[in-house]
């Protein structure tokens, strides 16, 4: 077995809480902006979120839920100015603080630097809103602590399709082994082993508490701190007070089987 050399990252969900009361009050307000009575509330959202990527969401809406909808010619088009001005109102929400980092993720990602561990963000959003996320959420620069960021349209396949782990791996040079992800829903784990890497730790949120989770190492309701111990909701190592490096080392030995 090869030692942990990196830390993958997804973002939305995992390290902020972005879906609920950030990406989806964006897409109304984009919907507002031009006049469309669109509104997804937070139950049709967690049902859209089967389809990751925003602007794929949109068509999926289109698709499933809104079938009378009169579309225009260009529907790429239409779709593509409507994402764009929906990362705009999420750029701003970022900006004015109103969505702030997950319980842990500050600690962690500085325990992971200290000791040389290389990392990445490995996300299906836009690149704008993880370069938004991470200057607001730790602060400025804080984006030049990841090596990669892999994001967005970058690859067109988008989780739950290996593509995007598999991008971030072949830019550093890694092999699955290597690598532990961290992540938050059915998706991004279905991405993550389909990559084959075998260490993954999701942390769960309200819209993905009850997904199904096979083949984690670990799952936990958040990453936790010493004065707020995390939950460990399944995986078979033990004890979990808080996902830090040494749990982490211990999970990827096991996961590899060693
Ligand atoms: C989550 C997603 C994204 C966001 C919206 O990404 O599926 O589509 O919901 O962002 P991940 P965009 O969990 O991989 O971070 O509108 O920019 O796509
Ligand atoms: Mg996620």
């Amino acid at each position: 077995m090869a030692e942990l050399e990196a830390l993958l990252f997804d973002v939305d969900g995992t390290l902020a809480d972005t879906e609920r009361d950030g990406h989806r009050v964006a897409f109304n307000s984009a919907f507002d902006e031009v006049g469309l009575d669109w509104h997804w509330d937070e139950a049709l959202y967690g049902k859209l979120l089967s389809v990751t990527g925003g602007k794929e969401r949109i068509r999926h809406y289109l698709d499933v839920y809104n079938k009378e909808f009169e579309r225009p010619v260009d529907l790429d088009s239409f779709i593509a100015s409507l994402h764009q001005s929906k990362t705009g109102f999420y750029v701003g929400m970022l900006e004015r603080g109103e969505i702030p980092m997950r319980n842990g993720v500050r600690r962690l990602l500085s325990e992971a630097q200290a000791c040389g561990l290389r990392l990445a963000v490995v996300t299906t959003t836009t690149p704008e809103n993880v370069t938004a996320l991470l200057e607001n959420g730790l602060g400025k620069g804080s984006e030049a602590m990841f090596e990669v960021i892999a994001a967005g349209d970058v690859v067109p396949a988008k989780k739950p399709a290996p593509d995007i782990y598999l991008w971030a791996m072949e830019q550093m040079n890694l092999r699955p082994d290597q690598c532990l992800a961290l992540e938050d829903s059915h998706n991004g784990l279905r991405s993550v082993l389909s990559a084959k890497i075998c260490s993954v730790v999701v942390t769960v949120n309200g819209y993905t508490r009850d997904e199904d989770f096979t083949g984690a190492s670990l799952v936990v309701d958040q990453f936790g701190e010493k004065a707020d111990e995390c939950n460990k909701l399944a995986g078979e190592i033990e004890p979990v007070k808080i996902v830090d490096i040494d749990l982490l080392q211990r999970v990827h030995t096991m996961a590899w089987g060693d």
